[in-house]
């Protein structure tokens, strides 16, 4: 799949400003400062589409992107920088566990991982919500340009491992990095399958 056309749509702060209508949403969702906003713009060959910081905490609401005319993906704030040491649940914004769990629309969502740090319990305890949750996801893995395949082979593999421990099955695995335009097919194949299904 080519995305032809990208086109912002919306920026929510609460589920009620989302817009109503049945247009399939695919949603990136990460620790802050993973790259999810500086994937979408790679994906929509856009530098400038979703703002991007190299301080943590740049977005702050449910982000729409009209893709094609057809879908949107979308661009959500980051968890886990508020050190709080409270059950999974409460770890992440309350803007996020609503937005995935109750969008009807929500195809999928994309957990995205750091691949220059090793496996981060956050980002395991969100997959952890989305298995409890029954919400399709994979992962992807950033910033490939900054590891060794080696290193990005171990991540993978202890995610693997706990995905397994949670519902005996295992999970997707992409990887980009958005500074050196990697895994921008690879990522689009698999949503337009997706969408074909
Ligand atoms: N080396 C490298 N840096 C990247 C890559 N993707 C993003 N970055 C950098 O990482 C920083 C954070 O990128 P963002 O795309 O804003 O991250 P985010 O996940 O949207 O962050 P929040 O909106 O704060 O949750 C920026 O300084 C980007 O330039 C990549 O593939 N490689
Ligand atoms: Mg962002």
């Amino acid at each position: 799949m080519e995305i032809k056309k990208a086109v912002f749509h919306s920026s929510s702060g609460n589920m009620k400003q989302l817009p109503e209508g049945e247009i399939p949403e695919f949603a990136f969702v990460g620790r802050s400062n993973v790259g999810k906003s500086s994937l979408i713009n790679m994906l929509c060959n856009n530098k400038s589409l979703a703002k991007t910081s190299s301080t943590p905490g740049k977005t702050q609401t449910i982000n729409l992107f009209f893709i094609n005319e057809k879908w949107y993906l979308v661009d959500l704030p980051g968890y886990g920088y508020a050190k709080v040491n409270k059950n999974a649940r409460d770890k992440f914004q309350s803007l996020i566990t609503d937005y995935v769990s109750k969008r009807e629309t929500l195809k999928h969502v994309f957990i995205l991982i750091d691949g220059r740090i090793p496996a981060q319990k956050i980002d395991m305890e969100f997959a952890e919500f989305l298995v409890h949750e029954e919400i399709p996801f994979s992962f992807i893995i950033t910033k490939t340009d900054k590891s060794k395949q080696s290193e990005i082979g171990k991540l993978q593999e202890t995610h693997l491992q706990w995905i397994h421990s949670l519902n005996g099955t295992d999970s997707t695995f992409l990887q980009c990095s958005s500074a050196a335009r990697k895994g921008k097919e690879l990522i689009l194949s698999f949503i337009s399958d997706m969408l074909s299904q």
